[in-house]
Formats: C-alpha cells, structure tokens, sequence
C-alpha cells in the first residue's frame, strides 16, 4: 500500500445487517474484517446510504408494488427496496462494531428523493455526481480498495464508477457480503472482470 492508496467502506450500517430492514447475509460478518483492515490504511472514507422518508426506491412510495419488483422510472430501471437507511434513524446508523476512528470523511448518498445512489461516485441516473471523484482527485489518491455491503450493488457501482473516474480499483471480496437477486453476484463478478478490476483476499493486502 502507498500514499496514495484509499479504503473505500460502503454502507455498513445496521439496515444492512441481520436483523436490518435490507438484510444482507452475514453482513455483520465483515465488521471484523473491515476494522483490522481500515487499520493498516492511513486514509479511509466511510460511505452511508441515506434517505428521505418516501424516497423513490421505497416499494411503499409505489402502490400496489412490493420489495423486489422492479419499475420504470425517469432514468431507467429501478429495483424497489423494503425502507431502508431512513436518514437519522437508527436503521441508518453505522452497526455498532465498526470502528474506524481515523476516517476522514463521511459520505452520504441517495439523499435525493426521486433518484437512487448505489454508486458512491453518481446517482442512479449515472449523471448526477456525489463529488467523491473530485474529493479523491483533489486529495491526489490514485488507487480505491473497496469493502462493505452490498457487493452486488453499492461495491459493485462504486467499483465501476472508480474506473471510470480514473481510478486503480481493487475489490476486498473477502471484506463484502451480497444480496443476490436474480444472478446479482455472478454478473457483478462477469461484470468487475471485463472491467480489469482485481478482486483481491484481505492476505494479499
Ligand atoms: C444498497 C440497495 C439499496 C447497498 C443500498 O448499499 O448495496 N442496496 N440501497
Ligand atoms: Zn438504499
């Protein structure tokens, strides 16, 4: 690892866990994982999903939609999740183990009602950026490792978006857990492949 070398975390907050309201298996697994490694970066950046109530993506802002169904919306296809990371509930907050004292920024996403963020980098309408791009830029950081939940979303689109931005980007996979719908983790891997990024184990750090 070099200076300028950065730890992307996406989204490890209590929603996501066990017992969350957008449950990822074994999501709280990687808590341990996740501490010892942010441990060994001098720079890490925290992400946090974190919506309005009634946001877009609710499938209870659609009637007569459950979670899982997917719909047409201004940008394109959107999949429709239970309520989740509601903005300061306790839903929202980082699961209590994760310990990362020295992160040095915490960065919202999906705050825009009408527009979901998977990516940490652009919103769902792949047009509206974050400012995480710039913020790295600017810092001079060249190469984004990434951990967190979901691998198949939020890790996968940041991932990606990394990429694009210019970025050297190396996927923890060992430090993720996936949702998995509908073949989710197999294209996320199809898909992180074609795009050259190394999917790397916590030993080969
Ligand atoms: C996520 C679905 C909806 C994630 C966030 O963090 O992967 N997935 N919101
Ligand atoms: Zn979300």
């Amino acid at each position: 690892m070099t200076a300028s070398d950065i730890l992307l975390v996406v989204d490890i907050q209590n929603d996501f866990c066990p017992e969350g309201a957008l449950a990822v298996p074994g999501g709280h697994e990687i808590v341990p994982i996740v501490n010892r490694i942010a441990s060994r970066f001098a720079h890490v950046v925290l992400t946090q999903d974190w919506h309005p109530r009634g946001h877009n993506s609710f499938a209870s802002s659609h009637p007569g939609r459950v979670p899982y169904d997917v719909v047409e919306v201004s940008y394109g296809r959107q999949i429709l999740w239970p309520d989740h990371c509601v903005q300061d509930t306790p839903g929202a907050a980082f699961q209590k183990d994760l310990h990362i004292p020295h992160a040095e920024l915490i960065l919202r996403k999906g705050y825009h009602r009408a527009i979901d963020s998977y990516s940490a980098f652009y919103e769902n309408d792949r047009r509206t950026p974050t400012g995480l791009g710039g913020y790295l830029r600017e810092r001079g950081f060249a190469r984004v490792f990434l951990a967190g939940l979901a691998f198949d979303f939020c890790v996968r689109y940041s991932a990606e978006d990394a990429v694009r931005e210019g970025f050297s980007v190396v996927v923890i996979e060992e430090a993720c857990r996936a949702i998995d719908l509908d073949g989710s983790v197999a294209a996320t891997r199809d898909s992180l492949a074609k795009l050259g990024i190394a999917c790397l184990g916590e030993a080969a750090l």
